[in-house]
């Protein structure tokens, strides 16, 4: 592991106080207009070092009532601005980050433990969300569609949806906000957000920029709610809430299942994004090279912990050995250290949770006869070696998500016996081919092809663009946010017909009286 020059106090200490969050007093972890928090007080401490980061003062059931209450309130007065008003605030957003970049891509990194690079990514990700946010202001469209009856007119219209709450996990602490709220609020609807326990900080911090941006524009700051919490209260509140006519959740297929189920049964909405299990197939014509390069940042880029991290691949048995054999040269040049250094590729998992997690779906696959090829060992606090294991594609810890950095890998002979592994999975959010064969291209991208919501041709399966529709199928939980026109998930569509004739004529042809 490399030294470590740049301690987690030292970025704090410069940081925390551009960005209004206090190392030493208590951060309060609701916003509902004004900070407060009377609930259980929260120790965050960094993963890189297990340093104490800060303290944060969570929601009670009172707060979330509070904050919940003014979200509702902020959204009734925020509906009726027009939308292109409503984007220039995601305008000026959008700006705010930008100016804080450095600074929030740090807090990430402190954080959740993601490289500096890849902590700057994810702010990029919200800036570029609110770019398109704004854009989107003037482009809610609906369409006009012919009516069968004479002197009528018929159109659809997109109307503001109410409240949207926001569940968001740690490994994308603000990246997710940002989807869901910079769409959410051109659309005309206030958000409630709880973010994960894990990363309480970096959410304080966005939260902050918004109000500061609402406030300058006159508008009620409580359009961007903020409930941290554990999931079994505030989570729970949230998800019962009938105010709250859609619920986006982003996290593990348990909490998708629960949440997906509470909001069912209230007849709410629900965009669930949850585990996947992605893969890559490296056909024989493949450019060796860039799918060596996409899977190494695939599977051990943000430590393995992205939903789009890659966790399979399918090699052709004419290739396999010595392209294995170069995976594995590869993995034994990767960094691992602090990812507060410029140097660094791999830095910690989350907590130590997330190593026992690790360890235990090692120990199975070895139970199995998985062959481990290189890494899976513990190298200090929370950094372990990421890990290739030869394995089967059935064997139930390979259908599992693990979010570490295992790589399973297996060999096909024919690509349709490829794809048909790739897709016997519970999940279904990414996936890619490495080929130069358009037939094979084609396959993979066909009706028979990727089961996946995401599915690439010589690229890797994470690292989506915002510009397209996000999610995936099965248990990845079917919801789409971010790009193309998700944004219709946040609205309320209506149906109007308008009569301009003298007569009252009815469809289908049907008389009644006269
Ligand atoms: C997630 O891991 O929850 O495509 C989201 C990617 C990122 C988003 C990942 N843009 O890898």
């Amino acid at each position: 592991m490399k030294p470590q020059s740049v301690t987690v106090s030292l970025v704090a200490k410069t940081i925390f106080p551009k960005l209004g969050l206090s190392l030493k007093g208590l951060n309060s972890g609701v916003f509902s207009g004004s900070w407060s928090g009377s609930g259980a007080v929260l120790e965050k401490r960094s993963p890189i070092d297990g340093s104490l980061l800060g303290r944060v003062q969570q929601a009670s059931a009172e707060d979330y009532e509070k904050a919940m209450t003014a979200a509702q309130a902020a959204f009734l007065a925020w509906r009726d601005l027009p939308a292109p008003k409503r984007g220039e605030v995601v305008r000026q957003l959008g700006n705010a980050l930008r100016e804080l970049k450095t600074e929030l891509g740090q807090i990430v990194s402190l954080e959740a433990g993601k490289i500096l690079s890849e902590g700057e990514g994810e702010v990029q990700e919200m800036i570029d969300i609110c770019d398109f946010a704004v854009g989107l202001s003037r482009q809610l469209h609906g369409l006009t569609i012919a009516s069968e009856r004479p002197g009528h007119r018929m159109m659809e219209q997109w109307q503001p949806l109410g409240v949207v709450g926001i569940i968001s996990a740690f490994n994308f602490p603000v990246a997710v906000w940002a989807w869901n709220s910079a769409l959410a609020a051109v659309c005309g609807d206030a958000t409630i957000w709880k973010p994960s326990e894990k990363t309480p900080l970096i959410a304080i911090a966005c939260i902050k920029i918004a109000e500061k941006v609402c406030r300058a524009n006159g508008v009620d700051p409580a359009i961007f709610s903020l409930v941290i919490g554990e999931g079994k209260t505030v989570g729970e509140l949230l998800s019962n809430d009938r105010r709250i006519p859609l619920v986006s959740a982003t996290g593990s297929t348990r909490m998708g299942q629960r949440v997906g189920e509470v909001v069912a049964k209230r007849f709410g909405r629900s965009l669930l994004e949850l585990g996947g299990n992605n893969a890559i197939i490296v056909t024989p014509s493949a450019d060796l090279k860039l799918a060596k390069r996409a899977i190494v940042f695939g599977a051990v880029g943000t430590a393995g912990q992205r939903c789009t991290s890659t966790r399979r691949i399918f090699v052709h048995e004419s290739i396999k050995a010595e392209f294995v054999a170069s995976l594995v040269a590869a993995y034994a040049q990767l960094p691992i250290g602090s990812p507060l250094e410029k140097t660094t590729l791999i830095g910690p998992l989350i907590d130590e949770a997330a190593v026992a997690m690790m360890q235990a779906s090692l120990k199975q696959v070895k139970k199995f006869g998985g062959n481990v090829l290189c890494g899976g060992e513990l190298v200090k606090g929370n950094y372990v070696t990421p890990c290739i294991v030869e394995a089967q594609n059935d064997w139930p810890v390979v259908q599992h998500e693990t979010f570490a950095p295992i790589l399973y890998v297996m060999g096909y002979r024919e690509l349709d016996d490829a794809i048909a592994m790739q897709n016997a999975v519970p999940q279904g959010l990414s996936s890619a081919i490495f080929t130069t064969d358009l037939r094979e291209a084609e396959k993979f991208l066909s009706a028979r092809g990727s089961d996946c919501g995401i599915a690439n041709v010589n690229i890797g399966t994470s690292g989506a663009e915002i510009g397209g529709a996000f999610g995936g199928e099965k248990e990845t939980g079917g919801g789409r946010e971010s790009g193309s026109d998700a944004w219709k998930a946040y609205m309320r569509r209506q149906t109007v017909t308008i009569n301009y004739s003298n007569a009252l004529p009815l469809a289908q042809g049907i008389k009644f009286g006269d």
